[in-house]
């Protein structure tokens, strides 16, 4: 009933505004006429997380209320993007909020444009991680994001001459309104010193850890909203801080100064992300980060079990914990340890509880890029779980023997620990037997693993293993991304698809429908035009909008392969060098994506990148056929406008080596055709699509293998073509590094010599693969329809299937819905 509304809690356009001058006045201090952006960007914020914070606490009350079986994900890195819109669309008020600030003479774009984005991961792993929080909440799942406050979230990159130059990411200096800090949520953490071994009063065994050091996690809550209902979870980050109490014992002997010292390092726990996304070996201060997030984690988990009045016992029926790759693995140890250690539980009683909270989620199969540990670092930080692991070993070894009692080369590959020096902790391994369920993240993926890099652990559980082909949330990607697309889609179709992404289908009828066909490019078209200014304004590169917009997004790696992007960028420099009246559609060819800042080769790809851009750009040969441009910092926020302003999505890792892939789908959600390798979920998107409707090339997984263990020569397939030789020669010869031949050498000599990742090998297949796309461009009327056909049929990699699937299959979790 519409009675007067109040100023917390209102969603009319008149509460919204009359709330927001308050916070700007009551939070900012400041009236309308001296605010600046960030004081606007602030005060709205306040506006929009005090709606969310009354639906919080029902979430809570409903939760505490009802008991339920609670999803904790646990994750080193989240990548939710900017929170602001997406608040603003969870809550039904973006346009009230609109109308709110138009009357006060502001614009909300500009507003939300001035987030800065929370960087808390990497790229892929750390997005599904954001992605499975918005579909838990908005599916009613009862979930905890686990994971840490990083002050400083992957880097900002900026590129000077060509080269990428990182720059420290200071997200939190403005002030974070989305955060609430609980002081009174905090736990300590110990790590190194030794264990003493002794008996009790009452004859027991026990173990003490004499620790050498102390930190304290303090919980910080992020609210998570679902959409359209009013359930909203929590992602709870863990900061590092000194426990008080271990610094007063080195204050008292004096030293206040290495106490004060003392607490700085303690800070370094949570200081920073580690900026790499494949194997970073042996890093204390990982290992630290790790493990420090971890026990926060389960002892807060514990906390809430001990609300419940239950036996612990029965802990995993409170918690399904997922482990978002190996980097939260050392909780199998943990738990263990804080069940028997510090609760009195006995080994087995415990065993069975842990094995039953956790599942493993891996993302790699790049054998290298498996986690282990040195047994000296683990040893050293973490005495007590060392001995565990061993413990957990024996008894997993000894079943093993009884199996295979014959076998003792399987026994050692089957150990969590690898015994040959230098030995390691085999953090997969602690995974694989420390919990109930083991999963890829696509279906080749998944396929792949049980035959290749954990193919003894399948072997003996071939039940463990699972496929959880990877979603996309439609709500940011789709919505918040693309308006206009998000509006035609509703108009067609009716809202259903937001929340049940497979209505999409519906599209399929209108895919030869002319007016349909228009409205789509017109939307197409606008997206690509803000796109061009966007990138006008940052670095004076005029694009053209009509161009065919070719887009690869993504983490720069050999194996993504954008090399063999710029290598057919060079053949069609090339072509119309040779034939300057070519009749060629006119491309914009644009990439994205940080490197490794110790990865020297992708930073030599983003110099090539940028080099091939200078000369290709300014060619008047070219007669803006052909564009190359380097969106620089690419991070969600950026993202959010690049996806729907694609028409071509590159996707073309060499096959076999990319887990899944993510970005895949929110371009094809966005109405982008695939030019791609049959690797990750491509393999399931083209079959979703229809053949007709994606580009393949190249090798597959096997066809990979294969190739390579016939012995590979590169240096032959180069002889043999001349345009290849022709685009390898102009970077070998200096063509781009204004006469340097040595700068690219040895990105050239890598290709001619090894091709770990069998580029040449796949590149005339892309670049023949590439002349179909141009010809299929020619003809709007048959693009437009593959298009269509492709978003109408996308609604399989929805994170709302993913998550159900998890739900169902893994966790073993309902729905608890919170009424309004
Ligand atoms: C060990 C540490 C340095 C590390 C840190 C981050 C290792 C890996 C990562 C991140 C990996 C990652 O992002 N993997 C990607 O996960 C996506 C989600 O499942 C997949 O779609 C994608 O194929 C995979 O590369």
């Amino acid at each position: 009933p519409p009675g007067p509304e109040h100023t917390r809690t209102g969603l009319s356009a008149e509460t919204l505004r009359q709330a927001f001058l308050d916070n700007l006045f009551y939070i900012q201090g400041r009236f309308p006429e001296i605010a600046t952006d960030d004081d606007r960007y602030q005060a709205l914020s306040y506006t929009v997380r005090d709606r969310l914070l009354h639906r919080w606490v029902r979430t809570i009350q409903a939760y505490k209320e009802r008991d339920p079986r609670t999803v904790c994900y646990l994750s080193a890195e989240y990548l939710p993007g900017p929170h602001l819109a997406n608040n603003l669309l969870s809550l039904g008020i973006v346009d009230a909020t609109r109308e709110a600030l138009r009357g006060l003479g502001l614009d909300l774009d500009a507003i939300l444009d001035h987030e800065e984005e929370p960087g808390l991961g990497n790229g892929g792993l750390g997005r599904l991680a954001a992605c499975f929080m918005d579909s838990l909440a908005t599916l009613e799942i009862p979930a905890i994001g686990y994971g840490i406050r990083y002050e400083y979230g992957i880097f900002d990159q900026k590129i000077q001459d060509g080269w990428q130059v990182e720059t420290s990411d200071t997200w939190l200096h403005y002030g974070n309104p989305w955060e609430v800090r609980r002081p009174g949520i905090c736990y300590d953490v110990r790590i190194g010193g030794r264990t003493e071994h002794v008996t009790d009063e009452h004859g027991r065994l026990r173990v003490h850890w004499r620790h050498a050091d102390l930190f304290r996690g303090v919980a910080y809550d992020t609210p998570v909203a679902g959409y359209g209902v009013e359930t909203v979870n929590l992602l709870r980050l863990w900061r590092a801080e000194a426990a008080e109490d271990f610094d007063f014992t080195v204050f008292n002997q004096g030293d206040y100064v290495g106490a004060v010292m003392r607490k700085v390092r303690s800070e370094t726990i949570s200081k920073v992300l580690y900026p790499n996304d494949e194997a970073d070996s042996g890093k204390r201060l990982r290992l630290l980060q790790q493990y420090f997030f971890v026990s926060c984690s389960l002892q807060d988990m514990l906390r809430i079990f001990a609300t419940t009045g239950r036996p612990l016992a029965e802990f995993h029926a409170k918690f399904a914990a997922q482990l978002n790759d190996t980097h939260p693995t050392i909780a199998v140890a943990e738990l263990m340890r804080l069940l028997v250690d510090e609760h009195g539980l006995d080994w087995d009683e415990a065993w069975q509880a842990t094995r039953h909270t956790f599942a493993y989620t891996n993302h790699t199969l790049l054998p290298e890029a498996l986690e282990k540990w040195p047994l000296p670092l683990f040893a050293d930080v973490l005495p007590r779980h060392l001995e565990i692991v061993y413990e957990i070993n024996r008894r997993f070894l000894d079943d093993m023997r009884l199996r295979y009692p014959d076998d003792p080369a399987r026994i050692a590959r089957l150990s969590i620990i690898d015994e040959t020096p230098p030995k390691y902790v085999r953090m997969a391994h602690l995974a694989s037997v420390g919990g109930h369920a083991i999963n890829g993240v696509a279906a080749l993926h998944t396929r792949l693993l049980g035959t290749t890099v954990l193919k003894d652990f399948h072997d003996i559980w071939p039940d463990k293993f699972q496929n959880k082909t990877n979603g996309v949330t439609p709500r940011r990607f789709l919505m918040l991304a693309n308006p206009g697309l998000a509006d035609l889609l509703t108009e067609a179709l009716g809202d259903g698809w937001t929340r049940d992404l497979e209505r999409l289908r519906g599209l399929e009828g209108l895919a030869d429908d002319p007016a349909f066909q228009d409205r789509w490019r017109q939307a197409k078209l606008i997206r690509k035009a803000a796109l061009a200014e966007r990138l006008r304004a940052g670095q004076g590169n005029a694009i053209d909008p009509a161009s065919l917009f070719d887009i690869q997004a993504k983490r720069i790696h050999e194996y993504k392969r954008q090399h063999l992007n710029l290598l057919h960028v060079v053949t069609l420099y090339n072509r119309l060098k040779h034939a300057p009246d070519a009749d060629v559609p006119a491309r914009t060819v644009l990439f994205g994506g940080k490197a490794a800042p110790g990865y020297a080769m992708a930073k030599l790809i983003i110099k090539l990148i940028n080099a091939v851009a200078e000369v290709v750009n300014r060619d008047p040969d070219m007669r803006d056929r052909l564009k190359v441009v380097f969106v620089p910092d690419y991070n969600v926020k950026v993202a959010q406008s690049v996806y729907p302003a694609a028409d071509l999505s590159e996707q073309i890792s060499t096959a076999g080596m990319e887990a899944s892939g993510t970005g895949n789908m929110k371009f094809s959600l966005n109405g982008a055709l695939t030019i791609g390798t049959l690797d990750g979920a491509n393999v399931e998107i083209r079959e979703a699509v229809g053949p007709d409707n994606f580009f393949l090339f190249g090798l597959d997984a096997d066809e990979a293998v294969r190739t390579r263990a016939a012995g590979y020569r590169p240096y032959a397939l180069y002889e043999r073509d001349p345009e290849l030789r022709a685009a390898v020669d102009l970077i070998a010869g200096g063509h781009f590094a204004h006469g340097d031949a040595g700068l690219f050498r040895p990105l050239v000599d890598h290709l001619l010599g090894r091709d770990d990742y069998l580029l040449l090998a796949d590149y005339r297949a892309y670049v023949d693969c590439q002349d179909r796309v141009a010809d299929a461009w020619r003809d709007p009327a048959r693009w437009t329809r593959m298009a269509i056909l492709n978003v109408a049929r996308m609604g399989r990699f929805s994170s709302d299937r993913a998550i159900a699937e998890y739900c169902r299959d893994i966790w073993n979790v309902a729905p608890a819905r919170v009424d309004g």
